[in-house]
């Protein structure tokens, strides 16, 4: 049995889940609660840096990183491909794309919790908050697709970091503010393993 140490309201541990959904891994997979920021001895002997996602492998290897997460379960079946041969690049620009939206809003919020609303003032804070603001003008341009595409990490990631926006920093509103991109969220938000991850 693998086993993955998570929080509920962290983006990167609800990729590594949702991956193991999307791949049929679920009764493979043990859930270990954690909080990351209390030092927890059972995640600190998994990951010394102290953060979830961190998975710990059948033969108790362990590997940290949500994405190189989603590699190594992509890799133990062929089934459903998350990271497909054709359109690789197309899965990566965007898995690329929704890890930095999410490293910027997740900067954003832990930074506030700790600094207060201050934060969001100081020169990283606008730069945090212009990065958010980008990528969310080049997702709604580049993102929603006229054909129909296979899913691909690079959808996991876009939607949970999208869906990380609406529940962490509503007062973005990026659906009001990039409508084009709605459609494509709400479809995400429709399947199964985002349902069963939801935020909490
Ligand atoms: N780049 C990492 C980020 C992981 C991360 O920052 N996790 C947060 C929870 S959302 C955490 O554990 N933070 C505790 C800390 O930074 O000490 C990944 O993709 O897995």
């Amino acid at each position: 049995m693998m086993k993955l140490h998570l929080n509920a309201t962290s983006p990167y541990a609800r990729v590594a889940r949702i991956v193991a959904l999307e791949k049929g891994l679920g009764e493979r997979l043990s859930l270990c609660w954690s909080d990351p920021w209390s030092d927890e001895a059972a995640l600190l002997e998994a990951n010394p840096v102290g953060r979830v996602p961190v998975l710990v492998t059948d033969d108790g290897g362990t590997i940290a990183e949500s994405l190189l997460i989603a590699q190594y379960l992509d890799g133990l079946s062929d089934a459903s491909p998350l990271l497909p041969r054709a359109g690789l690049a197309r899965a990566l620009h965007l898995a690329g794309l929704g890890q930095g939206l999410m490293d910027a809003a997740f900067n954003t919020v832990i930074m506030r919790k700790h600094h207060g609303r201050e934060a969001d003032q100081s020169v990283l804070g606008q730069r945090r908050l212009r990065a958010v603001e980008r990528t969310l003008a080049v997702l709604e341009r580049t993102y929603p697709q006229k054909e129909e595409s296979a899913f691909s990490l690079g959808d996991i990631v876009v939607g949970v970091a999208l869906d990380y926006l609406a529940f962490r920093m509503p007062e973005t509103g990026w659906q009001d503010k990039h409508p084009g991109l709605r459609g494509s969220y709400s479809q995400l938000m429709r399947r199964l393993s985002f349902m069963e991850t939801a935020f909490a």
